[in-house]
């Protein structure tokens, strides 16, 4: 451990996705010594791993970003990748954070910051057989870097999520042939993205600063506000003049700017359910088929909307068909194909867009050890439990972006607010000769109460979705559990400063 219980590094930053290479800028800029430590081989976290076919921004990719300089990219020299972390342990008499990666290669720092994603661990269907595949098989998730061929192919993908609703339909134009397994279907809405011309590009970068000023505003940090008008106090063609002008909308929209009841009230909920469904039905030409994509177990909304670009035009196509699972369920998967109850697929490729263990799978996959017994794993099996969703008990000196309970909506706004706390907090320790720093129960239990009190009544709580926690296919996370702050982002941040302004003295700082 260095010299004279000298750390390697003032800072270990893990995963060089949006975050990590946001806090490694910033920590540079602090002239701190930092490493970045990554399990892919290039940067770019979500963004290097879902390379499938129509994998795009679910929202307008000029508000889906970072506003600081970005010519960091062009100069740094990316050297240490392709490095899992296992293990990081924090070393109390010394004070440091020690990691260990899979080659069994330790590094140590002063501060600790994770940042690897919300949806960066891909969990394959837990069928039997899923070994046995002899033909070509990708989760989306692991998408291969060289070019992948549909043409004259057969190809089964399972998984109706919002991955698979952007990959469908590009698969679809050249595959041969391709079955879709659906478990349970989704409320999604047209994305309604287009090329960018050059003049609108001029105008939007005149627009820069007025555009981010907006996003710090909205509740999700998205150009779509929350709507205050009462589903109530509108008439009929009101209500469906609004929802033809969002359907029609590109973005999160028909989602965000809906009335203030749709999350919360069933009968709201199920008049604009009912209007997405009458969309379906007029888009997919077989009435059956129609049927078996309208979701009826929950209304729309309740699960994270994914945005389609002629998703339900698809199965107009003759060579693509949908099988619903609940019908016929998967038995196994075979040397050949899928055998369902009913009938054996033979595929030439068959595509796992069967989601993430999301959340808190990333720090599932590391043996986090910091004060007392137990791991973090241990300590958070009835859910998570954090400080601002930043940091967490018996974790001295760990700062975690977009871990659980972090305002998520537009990822890139929130993590460029997360890293900046993070960032002066650490410029403020250094300081200020503060060497340890550690969230204190009190805090932990007022801001996880805090958490779950603004979650309540949410129509999302009823639901299994990555977002309360469930991925069926990993043992321990059936339950659901609040994931996530659910509140608005500006509340969130200015909660966060108010702490920063307080010269952070909830926490215990020695
Ligand atoms: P999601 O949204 O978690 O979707 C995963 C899909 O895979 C979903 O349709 C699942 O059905 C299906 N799935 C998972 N396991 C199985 C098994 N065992 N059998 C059949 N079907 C299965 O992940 P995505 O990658 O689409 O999107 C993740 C997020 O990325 C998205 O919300 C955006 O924020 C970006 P289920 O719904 O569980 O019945």
């Amino acid at each position: 451990i260095g010299n004279a219980n000298r750390p390697d590094y003032d800072v270990l930053v893990i995963g060089a996705g949006l975050s990590g290479c946001y806090a490694l800028h910033r920590m540079r800029e602090q002239k701190l010594k930092v490493k970045c430590i990554e399990a892919g081989t290039a940067v770019g976290g979500t963004w290097y791993w879902n390379r499938y076919p129509g994998a795009r921004f679910d929202s307008e990719s000029y508000s889906y970003g970072f506003s600081w300089d970005e010519s960091i990219l062009a100069e740094w020299d990316w050297t240490e990748f392709n490095t899992r972390i296992k293990t990081a342990h924090w070393l109390e008499e010394q004070r440091i954070w020690q990691l260990t990666d899979g080659e069994g290669k330790t590094y140590t720092s002063q501060f600790l910051i994770t940042a690897m994603g919300v949806l960066s661990n891909p969990t394959l269907p837990n069928v039997p057989g899923v070994d046995s595949y002899q033909g070509e098989a990708f989760h989306t998730a692991r998408w291969p870097k060289q070019p992948v061929s549909f043409e004259d192919k057969k190809v089964g993908i399972i998984g109706t999520g919002a991955t698979a609703i952007q990959a469908i339909p590009e698969i679809a134009k050249t595959a041969g042939h391709l079955t879709v397994f659906q478990r349970t279907p989704n409320w999604a809405v047209p994305l309604h993205n287009g090329k960018i011309s050059r003049e609108e590009m001029e105008g939007l970068r005149q627009g820069y600063p007025q555009l981010f000023e907006m996003l710090d505003k909205t509740k999700m940090a998205f150009m779509h506000d929350s709507n205050p008008d009462s589903i109530w106090e509108a008439s009929e063609e009101e209500r469906e003049e609004l929802w033809e002008h969002l359907y029609a909308q590109p973005g999160f929209g028909m989602w965000l700017s809906n009335y203030k009841e749709i999350m919360l009230d069933r009968d709201a909920n199920k008049l604009v359910s009912d209007f997405v469904a009458k969309k379906i039905r007029q888009r997919v030409h077989n009435p059956e088929t129609a049927e078996t994509l309208i979701p009826t177990k929950h209304g729309f909304g309740t699960r994270r909307v994914p945005m389609e670009t002629f998703y339900f035009e698809a199965y107009n196509r003759p060579n693509v068909r949908l099988v619903d699972i609940n019908k016929t369920p998967i038995d196994s998967i075979t040397q050949h194909g899928v055998r369902t109850t009913a009938e054996e697929h033979e595929f030439d490729m068959l595509i796992y867009a069967t989601g993430f263990d999301a959340v808190t799978g990333a720090f599932d996959a590391i043996e986090f050890k910091g004060t007392g017994s137990g791991t973090l794993y241990e300590n958070w099996s009835e859910g998570p439990k954090t400080y601002l969703g930043i940091t967490v008990q018996r974790m001295p000196n760990m700062f975690m972006i977009m871990g659980p309970h972090q305002a998520y909506g537009n990822i890139p706004r929130s993590i460029q607010f997360a890293v900046d706390w993070v960032s002066n907090c650490i410029e403020y320790l250094r300081a200020n000769n503060i060497t340890r720093i550690e969230a204190r129960e009190e805090g932990v239990k007022d801001w996880t109460e805090h958490v779950h009190q603004i979650s309540e009544g949410l129509l999302s709580n009823e639901v299994d979705s990555w977002m309360t926690g469930v991925n069926k296919n990993v043992a321990g996370k059936q339950k659901r559990i609040v994931a996530r702050y659910n509140g608005a982002a500006p509340e969130f941040r200015e909660r966060c400063r108010a702490v920063a302004d307080r010269r952070y003295e909830t926490f215990s700082l020695s």
